[in-house]
This record gives C-alpha cells, sequence and structure tokens, in this order.
C-alpha cells in the first residue's frame, strides 16, 4: 500500500502546480484564492506560522533571509561554545552574528540551548546554581531579541524508556518519594529548577522570550510497530506538570530509520496534545532522510515533508517549522541528504522537497491560525511583559514546584472534597495578570469526569485554558475536564490550568466527580 502510495506522490510532484524555470519557481495558481507565495518565509508567514533554518555565521547568505523567517544557531549559543565555568559568558561573537542578521532581517530567533547533557563545555558537571547563573546571564544577554529560548534540551533518555536521562545535570535529579518521578514536593527536578531561574529571569527583564523544552523521538504517540511512545509522553507529563513556566515544546524531528525516529501517522495527533496543554509547539530541528523506509505514513522525501508539514499546519499552536540547515552537503547528516536544498556555499538549488514543502504552506491550515507573529520582535505576550519579579534569590534545588514559584503570589489552597475529588490552586501572579495551575485529585475511588467550580476577584477575566473547557469569564467559572483527563484513578491528579487578567487572590475551588 505504501508503495503504491508512493508511485501515486510521485505523479503528483512532477504534475504539481510548480514549475522550475531557470532555477526560479514560478507558481501556477491551483486554488480560486490569492496567488501562491514563492518564498517558505512568505507562505508560512501567510499560514500563521515561521519556517526558519538553523544556520551558523558563514552561512549568512541573502538566501537565507528570503527563504526562512526564523533563525537557531546550529552551534554557536550552545555551552561549550559561549559558557564559562562559573557560569559567565565568552565568545559570543558568533552567536552576536546570526543574532544581528536576524534582527536586520526581521527574523525570529530561537536560542539553542542552555541546559544540555551534551556540549556542556566547561559548565560540565555544574550544580543548579551556577547552572542558574549561565541562565541568567544567557537570557539577559539577548533579551526579547531571542523569541524562543530551548532552556532543557533532550533531557529523555534513548530507546523509548521514558526515563531521564542518567547523565549530568540530571544525576542532581533526587525522587523523594520513590515514585518514579520528579514532580513532588522534596523531589529535586533539574528541568523543573532551570525553567523556574528562566521563567524569573524573562519577568524581571520585561522580555517577551518563550520558554521551550525540545528532544528528539518525541514526535509520534507511537514508535515504529505500534508501541507507545513513552518518550513523548513523559515529555507530555514534564510540560504538564510544569505548565506554568513552560510555554513551547520543540519535536526536533530528526526522522531516520532509527525505530523510535519514524514518521508516523499519528504525528498530529501528538502535537495536538500538547498544544491541548497550552503551549505551543514546533518542529525544531527537522531533516528527512531520503531513504526512510520504514515510517508508517508514506515514503519518498517530498511526501514524507509534505506530510510534516501538513501535521503542523492542522494544529493552530504548532506555531514554527526549522530545518536543521540549508543543504544536504552542509548537513549535520549529509549522507542522509535530508533537507530542502543541493549545493554549498551559497549556491544552491531547490530539491522536490522544497517544492512539496512550499505547495503544501501555500495550501494553508484547515483550522482557525492563531495570533502568534510568525517573524520580527514578538510584542503581545502577556505573561511576562510586565511583571516585577526579583531576580536576586537564587532557585533552590529542593524547591517544591508550588511554593518556588517566582511570582506566586498566592499559596496553594485546599478545598473540601465534594463528590470524589477535590482541587487545589498554586497561583503564578504578575502585575495586571496570573495563571492558575490547578490540581484535581480524585478520592477513593476513580472518576470519569469533573467539574471545578471557582469564584474569580471583581475586575478579573479569563483569558485562556489548558486541559479544560472553561464556562464563562469573569464571576463564577466552571471548568470541565477533556476528553484525555476525564478519568483520573483513585488518589491520582490530574491538571489543567487558566490564564487571565486582573487578580486571582481567594479562590477556593470546588471540584465535583461525575
Ligand atoms: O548540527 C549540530 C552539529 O553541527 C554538531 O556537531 C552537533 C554536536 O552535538 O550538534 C548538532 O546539532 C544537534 C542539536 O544541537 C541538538 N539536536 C541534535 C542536533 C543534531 O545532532
Amino acid at each position: 500500500m505504501f508503495r503504491q502510495r508512493k508511485k501515486a506522490t510521485r505523479i503528483a510532484v512532477s504534475v504539481a502546480a510548480l514549475v522550475l524555470v531557470g532555477g526560479a519557481v514560478a507558481v501556477r495558481s491551483i486554488g480560486p484564492a490569492a496567488a501562491a507565495e514563492t518564498t517558505l518565509r512568505a507562505a508560512a508567514a501567510k499560514a500563521g506560522l515561521f519556517f526558519g533554518v538553523a544556520a551558523s555565521p558563514n552561512r549568512l547568505y541573502s538566501m537565507v533571509s528570503q527563504e526562512f523567517g526564523q533563525l537557531t544557531p546550529e552551534n554557536d549559543m550552545k555551552p561549550d561554545r559561549i559558557a564559562t565555568s562559573s557560569g559567565g559568558l565568552q565568545n559570543t561573537s558568533g552567536a552576536d552574528q546570526l543574532v544581528n542578521f536576524a534582527q536586520t532581517n526581521n527574523m525570529l530567533v530561537r536560542g539553542h540551548t542552555l541546559v544540555w547533557h551534551s556540549q556542556a563545555g566547561a559548565l560540565q558537571g555544574a550544580s543548579q546554581s551556577t547552572l542558574n547563573t549561565f541562565i541568567g546571564n544567557a537570557i539577559n544577554r539577548w533579551g526579547s531579541k531571542i523569541a524562543y529560548w530551548d532552556v532543557v534540551n533532550e533531557a529523555l533518555e534513548d530507546n523509548n524508556t521514558g526515563r531521564r536521562r542518567n547523565q549530568w545535570p540530571h544525576t542532581m535529579n533526587r525522587d523523594a518519594n520513590g515514585d518514579g518521578d520528579y514532580f513532588d514536593s522534596g523531589d529535586t527536578d533539574v528541568i523543573r529548577d532551570s525553567f523556574i531561574r528562566a521563567k524569573q529571569v524573562v519577568q524581571a527583564g520585561g522580555y517577551n522570550t518563550k520558554l521551550c523544552i525540545n528532544d528528539y523521538d518525541v514526535e509520534g504517540l507511537t514508535v515504529a510497530g505500534g508501541t507507545p511512545n513513552r518518550k513523548a509522553n513523559a515529555l507530555y507529563d514534564i510540560v504538564r506538570n510544569y505548565r506554568q513556566y513552560i510555554d513551547c515544546v520543540g519535536f526536533q524531528s530528526h526522522f531516520n530509520d532509527n525505530p523510535n525516529s519514524i514518521i508516523s501517522s499519528d504525528l498530529q495527533a501528538n502535537i495536538q496534545r500538547f498544544a491541548d496543554l497550552g503551549v505551543e509547539v514546533h518542529i525544531t530541528e527537522l531533516d528527512i532522510d531520503d531513504d526512510l523506509s520504514n515510517n508508517d505514513i508514506g515514503s519518498g522525501q517530498a511526501e514524507n515533508y509534505r506530510k510534516v508539514v501538513r501535521a503542523c499546519l492542522n494544529v493552530a499552536k504548532c506555531t514554527g517549522i526549522t530545518v536543521w540547515g540549508i543543504s544536504d552537503s552542509e548537513s549535520w547528516r549529509s549522507s542522509e541528504r535530508g533537507l530542502l536544498f543541493t549545493g554549498s556555499n551559497g549556491s544552491y538549488q531547490k530539491k522536490a522537497a522544497y517544492t512539496a514543502v512550499l505547495d503544501e504552506l501555500n495550501k494553508g491550515r484547515n483550522v482557525t491560525t492563531s495570533s502568534v507573529p510568525t517573524s520580527g520582535p514578538v510584542t503581545s505576550r502577556p505573561v511576562i511583559t510586565s511583571a516585577p519579579v526579583t531576580t536576586s534569590a537564587p532557585v533552590t534545588t529542593s524547591a517544591p514546584v508550588t511554593t518556588s514559584a517566582p511570582v506566586t503570589s498566592a499559596p496553594v489552597t485546599s478545598s473540601n472534597p465534594t463528590g470524589g475529588c477535590s482541587a487545589t490552586v498554586a497561583v503564578n501572579a504578575w502585575t495586571g495578570g496570573y495563571v492558575v495551575s490547578v490540581r484535581v485529585t480524585a478520592g477513593n475511588a476513580t472518576i470519569n469526569g469533573w467539574n471545578v467550580r471557582l469564584t474569580l476577584p471583581s475586575g478579573s477575566t479569563v483569558t485562556n485554558t489548558w486541559s479544560a473547557t472553561a464556562s464563562g469569564t469573569t464571576g463564577t467559572v466552571q471548568f470541565n475536564n477533556v476528553s484525555y483527563n476525564a478519568q483520573v484513578n483513585a488518589g491520582q491528579t490530574t491538571e489543567f490550568g487558566f490564564q487571565g487578567t486582573g487578580t486571582a487572590t481567594g479562590l477556593n475551588p470546588v471540584c465535583t466527580a461525575s
């Protein structure tokens, strides 16, 4: 079946509405509406997402800013390049060049990366406190010029175990009650503490920067053979538990023949479930092996690119795609010929994969687009624009998530269990706004649905909700489970959250099970 589809794909590509004329792409309009865009950047922007590229300072050709609306330093912002052993900065000239190029050309920048077991350089083996110093220095150096920072990169183990890496910095983690996670009061979690620190710095600086967690082999709900993708599930749990600090999730998407790295038919569903947590999802390091025989949605590189782009376009909160380099021969995996161009040193030729991506982007979304800007400095990020937070207090490594929140203005409030569940809230507030995380706990029996009711202070308005459906935005507001978190086993918890303007003091959540 896949072979047939592959054949059909080839034919489709050859008669596609794009005609190569002397190296330039001429576009014949297929649809009734506006003319198709002729660059990836413009087509993506029209569809409401950014299309970016990883690059180094020696690759800043004019075609980069023409084709791409976003730039990720491929190596120039990694700790081994810019960190000193005490968490200071050094050798930032390459990173500066990339940021300046992006500024000049109105491109977004993704900072890559702050906390990573690999390429740690002088930071290798550092304490959380030193990591925090580095996080502060790096974020403050570029401020809002960085739209997205990969705060934590590749925290999860290989081979689909669903565990954290057994490598520094994750060996600093402590599971106090031995329940197999690092989410509890008394646990130490490098991921949590690094995000808390990053959030503090962003809020104190008034930056628009969004904070992301990035990993590979997390793309599908399943891996080859239909086995559940435990690594993706573990990432999901992290984002759900630390939603108040994490703004975005990166699926690296280095698709190759590794059975955990294939393009699966449930890619879109996986993007969607993260989006349902309220975070932006990005495809951050896309390259696709041109001989991907074991993926489950058809083969043929151009077609596979099309599928990945479509999966992102179909989820409103999938707000960006970045390819990991310009051309095959200059790629970290040149033998897989995984990118959109051939050629080198600024003289590049478009591949069929390029044409497929452009065509798919030009078709636009089937969903309502989000309001996230697709290039240039981002200006309207309520969570982080005006928070008057001090940065002086270092984040302790043993602080439980609910008490170490940088701008927590209200302690956790317990409600009385009603009808088989109870709810608590943790409030993360700043001047003029707040984020509330609500934890729903089932009583001594499994519940199959829940409703949390709470009354907001006057003048307070809910503006965004994740992992629940809200009725009402002011006064008494009700939150109902969504399908995937309806069932909560006895004594277990699930979390949802909402963001609002005004204040969120004195909340007294009442949970009713159904
Ligand atoms: O593409 C990068 C390559 O030039 C470096 O030598 C390599 C070193 O580890 O890192 C590559 O980028 C990686 C990225 O930072 C994180 N995800 C995997 C990428 C490919 O290895």
